[in-house]
């Protein structure tokens, strides 16, 4: 059966379609009210240390208590703490929410003589001001939201509409035009919200043109590859992958139907997915994964899995291909079993990891919560709870949650960096998935790429 999350998410309205009903859940093992409480726990503690050493910092360092800067090199914008809100606000966390707020209002500035990733900086900054927005409804979010996305609208001004990589937030000056389908084209659901909000249609155009920049060129096979330059317009790389590099870009071409109801993007989607499950699909001992082959030719090229590629099941799952999307999440939650933590990459080919490392990452509950909106099975909870339980165990240090150096030692080896994103993702997608908060409509709502909820929260009534 093909199962559609645009039913759940979009119930009867634009996109058409009956809207799927949430059964009444019940598990004899889990409690999941409180494993719910328990991550809110975790959140509110680790914003306590957040507060107390690196207030309005970008990133904590949990291991020292020290602080380091992203995406800008020398100068803080508050990063974590602007991906934290709309995470603090769905957990009801509301004075926390309310403080971080506060210091957006007094103290977020853009105006600053430095380069910036285009791209990192729409779907975590534009896009954690944009759900802060949506949470709280303050018009100073969106005007902040506004601002910053005008100062990176200069880098998309190529003669392909595909961006810069980098762009100076304060002089417009752009660096870099060999970049990647993700850097290019992960826009348009933050920034058609923009022009949805402020009436003004040149950031969803923007975006849209960009996105659809990157499909024009895809080769015969219907395949895009990882390097491209935005000013010739030609392919700098021959890989194609759906992992680092590619991975958003088909997410949004699905996003962009499910919340805009843009039927060229959804037409785009299958059309990529099409070629992607014909050339790069591999099944190996039961387990499905997704080669990297040549663009041109479908020739495989490369075995190993980027832990980036593993949120790629919950999107196969919405477009309509629930039981490949389940299959690969299976996959993935199979590492996870060995490992205990997925290694950043994995080569299925020797069953081995190719990099030791864990960045504090989210994709594998990313995909178990996107599946479980889908068809409410239990064994999306079940992985979920255990990458939760996972990271309780070994990447909780004396200020915060941090990466790994080595997932494969017992006991795991911690570096010392808790990235942006883990406030704006797994800790809400671990909410989400455990608490069945009345703050979030479950049959209808968005998430971006970066966790943030464009669409769905729901305000207690006074
Ligand atoms: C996040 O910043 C986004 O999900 C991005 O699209 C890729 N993955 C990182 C977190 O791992």
């Amino acid at each position: 059966m093909l199962i559609d999350r645009r039913r759940v998410l979009a119930g009867a309205t634009a996109l058409g379609g009956a809207a799927a009903i949430r059964p009444a859940l019940a598990s004899a093992q889990t409690d999941w009210h409180a494993l719910a409480e328990d991550v809110k726990a975790q959140m509110a503690w680790s914003w306590d240390r957040y507060r107390e050493h690196a207030w309005g910092k970008d990133e904590i360092k949990p291991v020292s208590g020290s602080f380091s800067s992203f995406p800008l090199k020398t100068h803080h914008l508050g990063l974590s703490l602007i991906e934290a809100l709309d995470t603090l606000w769905v957990m009801g966390l509301d004075s926390r929410f309310q403080d971080g707020v506060d210091w957006v209002k007094g103290n977020f500035d853009a105006d600053v003589d430095g380069e910036v990733s285009v791209f990192e900086t729409s779907i975590r900054l534009v896009g954690g001001l944009l759900s802060a927005h949506h949470a709280c409804g303050d018009a100073v979010l969106l005007a902040k939201a506004r601002d910053l996305a005008d100062r990176l609208l200069p880098a998309f001004a190529t003669p392909t509409g595909m961006p810069y990589r980098f762009i100076n937030l304060k002089t417009g000056a752009v660096r870099e035009p060999l970049t990647s389908p993700a850097d290019i084209a992960t826009y348009l659901p933050e920034w058609g919200t923009l022009s949805r909000l402020t009436g003004d249609p040149k950031y969803a155009a923007t975006a849209r043109k960009a996105i659809v920049a990157v499909f024009e060129r895809r080769s015969k096979l219907d395949l895009v590859a990882t390097k491209i330059d935005v000013l010739s317009g030609k392919w700098r790389s021959r890989q194609a992958t759906i992992g680092s590099y590619c991975d958003s870009f088909f997410e949004y071409l699905w996003d962009s139907w499910q919340l805009f109801g843009d039927a060229e993007c959804r037409r785009m989607y299958h059309v990529c997915t099409a070629a992607i499950l014909k050339h790069q699909q591999v099944w190996k001992d039961g387990s499905l994964w997704f080669a990297d082959v040549d663009f041109e030719t479908g020739v495989i090229v490369g075995t190993e899995q980027d832990e980036l590629a593993s949120f790629y099941g919950g999107l196969l799952a919405q477009g309509g291909a629930m039981k490949l999307g389940a299959a690969y999440t299976e996959s993935w939650a199979k590492v996870q079993k060995r490992f205990g933590v997925l290694p950043e990459g994995y080569d299925y080919a020797t069953a081995a990891p190719t990099q030791l490392a864990n960045a504090l990452r989210p994709e594998l509950v990313d995909a178990a919560f996107t599946l479980w909106l889908i068809d409410w099975d239990q064994r999306w909870r079940d992985i979920g709870r255990v990458h939760f339980l996972a990271m309780k165990r070994w990447n909780k240090a004396e200020y915060g949650y941090t990466d790994l150096a080595d997932v494969t030692g017992d006991p795991k080896r911690q570096a010392d960096h808790c990235p942006g994103y883990w406030w704006s993702e797994q800790m809400k997608y671990y909410y989400l998935l455990f608490s069945d908060t009345p703050r979030f409509d479950y049959n209808r709502n968005y998430l971006s790429t970066e966790g943030n909820v464009l669409m769905g929260f729901k305000r207690p009534s006074a």
